[in-house]
């Protein structure tokens, strides 16, 4: 178990925000112009009951400053949450790279990260089948970099061209603006079939990876291949990794569309909760790094953002650790208005040419002087670097410098041919200098033709259960499908890539089952499948059925599982307290009408009845639900007899009367070889 850390977490850059926070609470009520007002409440009117007057000033201060309140959302991952923390390299990286933010290991630098869905608006619910982004802001003392990456290693396109239309098919169908933050629907599955690049993403999409438990039990990847570049200036490829220490987990489809109705929060509450209460997420760096030398060694293009490094050759190096320890004090202030570009790098951080990461160079700064309304959103307190800045950029709205003197070019000799210019050994940036040739064509390199082994590499590194959760959603995706043919054409597609896939898809659909095609790879990676993933009890939320009259066994289990790290919440049939046999008190922090079992990571049952009829007539149900999501079930004291009333209820995951088994269970989170339904 994590030891609980203090709550407010410090760094250089949450004291830099210190000088933006303002605390209203106390103060007089005045005007954006500093006047004092004698009333907030009652616009200034020709008598009581005439009509308002123009010249109340306060009124249309108050007014215009509420109607400008909204900005346009992101265009993509635009409902997202943002925690700060901090980074630090394990040991010097320096046979790599010059970046210092990687080559001291003293050095604890300040990182904003933003976690967000991709298709949905702003008020979407946050369990959608959908990638999740996963962007690190770190403040270094040589300038912002930004590791702007995705919970899923790939991507749908290779060409960057070709963006605005997946978006434009991902998103809501502009006839009708349906489906709201959802892949299943007819534009989707048609840009899929017809590019059919996106083969390997689609694997992955439709994966559990796609529902993730919770942002802290996520994977991040630069997606990417990037450049390090040391002192000496050799250059390495480089893949950037995220590895949880609560390791991979997701949550079931079923309960996925459940959450989004009983809690559409439900991913940054648990964000913001597990920050507030001391547990706080981490995360280590991994990097897999390939020479140069060795650039062409591989069946796959390692330029093509469609493609992954296998682990089992290219091995993830774990070189830090990210830990996230302090939630924002105002969300629009910082979670919305922070603004990410993949081309914020520090010295010894690079490009390739990856096509893909070439066209985001461009979009992520065009799209904030739109989104934050002008060129100055580098000067708003989250997006301010820590080291000092300097240049002849000027004016431009909402701008807050105030640049003294009348330079503002250069060369110049009125102040020194200043702000200088820095060479490279002083810390200067100096892009790498790749020999490039071609002729201008625009095309696509026939390296990046094979659109299928690697899907069908994921398939293969799928377990059953994996395996069976695809089919399942491949199948409603496409079931959700008006156009018949569009289907057929997915089924074509993905028949490419498994038989073993494309059948059952298309016996659910009533579609005939595609032809056989030749296995593409047997080769498998390990890496892939969640079920070889990290497990551990702590933060998993345990609902504990208990009402009036509990057994003084409870108090017990619940100090273990505390110690052990889970979270053991007292679900009951009121608010307030219940009082148990011994006399003991414990605070309900849910009744059976505000909880659902979707929302927790298992069920204990400490009681049978309750004060009123609600919990004999509900907990049935919570139990049977959890039950069929695969989740552990405990019981103990009476609650052994709910327990046995519900005859189905039993196998794998339900313990009667054993902490240490229940905590093991807990641990295990889910036993999925449980097909056989109640
Ligand atoms: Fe983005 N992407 N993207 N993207 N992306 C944006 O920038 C874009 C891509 C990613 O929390 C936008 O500020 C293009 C890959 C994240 O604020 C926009 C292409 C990956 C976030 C944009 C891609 C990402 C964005 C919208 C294809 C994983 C949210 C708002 C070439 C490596 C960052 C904004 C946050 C956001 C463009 C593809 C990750 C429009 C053109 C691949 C995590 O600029």
């Amino acid at each position: 178990m994590q030891e609980k850390k203090p709550k407010k977490t410090t760094n250089e850059k949450v004291e830099q925000l210190g000088q933006y926070y303002t605390v209203d609470e106390g103060k007089d009520l005045t005007t954006n112009q500093g006047l004092k007002m004698t009333n907030d409440e009652f616009s200034l009117k020709a008598g009581e009951r005439g009509p308002t007057l123009m010249e109340d000033f306060h009124f249309r201060e108050k007014m215009t400053h509420f109607d400008h309140e909204r900005i346009p959302e992101r265009v993509v991952h635009a409902r997202g949450y943002g925690v700060h923390g901090e980074f630090q390299v394990y040991e010097s990286l320096e046979r790599y790279t010059r970046a210092k933010f990687l080559t001291d290991p003293t050095k604890k630098t300040p990182v904003f990260v933003r976690f967000s869905t991709v298709a949905g608006s702003r008020g979407s619910a946050d369990v959608p089948r959908d990638v999740r982004g996963f962007a690190v802001k770190f403040y270094t003392e040589e300038g912002n970099y930004d590791l702007v990456g995705n919970n899923i290693p790939v991507f749908f396109i290779q060409d960057a061209i070709k963006f605005p239309d997946l978006v434009h098919a991902l998103k809501p169908e502009p006839h009708n603006e349906i489906p709201q933050a959802a892949t299943a629907h007819d534009t989707f599955w048609d840009f899929i079939a017809n590019n059919q690049e996106s083969a390997h993403m689609i694997m992955w999409a439709m994966s559990d990876r796609s529902i993730p438990r919770s942002y802290r039990m996520m994977e991040g990847f630069g997606v990417h291949t990037f450049r390090l570049v040391n002192a000496a200036g050799e250059a390495f490829f480089v893949k950037f990794h995220w590895k949880p220490l609560l390791g991979v987990h997701s949550v079931c489809w079923d309960e996925a569309q459940k959450i989004n109705g009983k809690d559409p929060d439900f991913h940054r509450r648990d964000l913001y909760e597990a920050v507030e209460n001391g547990d706080y997420p981490e995360w280590e760096l991994g990097l897999q790094i390939i020479p140069e030398a060795d650039e062409f060694k591989f069946d796959f293009d390692i330029l093509d953002p469609t493609k992954i490094w296998p682990e089992e050759d290219i091995p993830v190096q774990r070189v830090g650790k990210m830990t996230l320890n302090r939630n924002v004090e105002n969300v629009f202030a910082e979670t919305e208005q922070v603004a990410f570009h993949p081309g914020h790098v520090v010295p010894g951080i690079d490009f390739t040419n990856d096509p893909l990461l070439q066209g985001r160079l461009f979009s992520y700064t065009d799209t904030q002087l739109i989104r934050l309304g002008g060129p100055n959103f580098h000067e708003l307190p989250i997006n301010r670097p820590v080291c000092p800045f300097h240049n002849n950029q000027r004016d431009g709205y909402g701008r807050q410098t105030i640049n003294v003197g009348r330079v503002s070019y250069s060369k110049n000799s009125l102040a020194n041919n200043t702000p200088r210019p820095v060479p490279a050994e002083d810390g200067g940036y100096e892009h790498y200098q790749e020999k490039v040739e071609g002729r201008k064509v625009r095309a696509r390199s026939e390296s990046f033709a094979d659109h299928f082994t690697q899907a069908a590499m994921f398939w293969n590194s799928m377990s059953d259960v994996e395996k069976e959760h695809m089919i399942n959603a491949f199948s409603f995706e496409l079931g959700k499908c008006e156009t018949e043919s569009v289907r057929i054409q997915v089924l074509e597609m993905i028949s490419n890539i498994s038989h073993e896939l494309a059948k059952p898809v298309a016996e659910n659909l009533g579609l005939p089952v595609p032809s056989q095609k030749p296995l593409l790879t047997d080769k498998a990676s390990s890496a892939l499948s969640q079920m070889n993933t990290v497990k551990k009890p702590d933060t998993r939320k345990i609902a504990v059925l208990a009402a009036d009259g509990f057994s003084k066994e409870l108090s017990l289990w619940l100090q273990t599982l505390k110690s052990k790290g889970t979270m053991p919440e007292i679900v009951s049939d009121h608010h307030g307290k219940i009082v148990g046999e011994d006399g003991t008190e414990l605070e309900v922090k849910h009744t059976l009408l505000t909880a659902d079992s979707v929302l927790f990571d298992a069920v204990l049952i400490a009681s049978k009845e309750g004060r009123s009829v609600t919990f004999a007539k509900e907990a049935p149900d919570f139990i049977t639900e959890a039950f069929l999501h695969y989740k552990p079930i405990g019981a103990l004291a009476e609650g052994n007899i709910l327990l046995e009333s519900l005859v189905n209820i039993k196998g794998a995951g339900v313990v009667q009367n054993n902490i240490d088994a229940y905590i093991e269970a807990v641990t295990e989170a889910r036993f999925w070889d449980r097909n056989g339904k109640p």
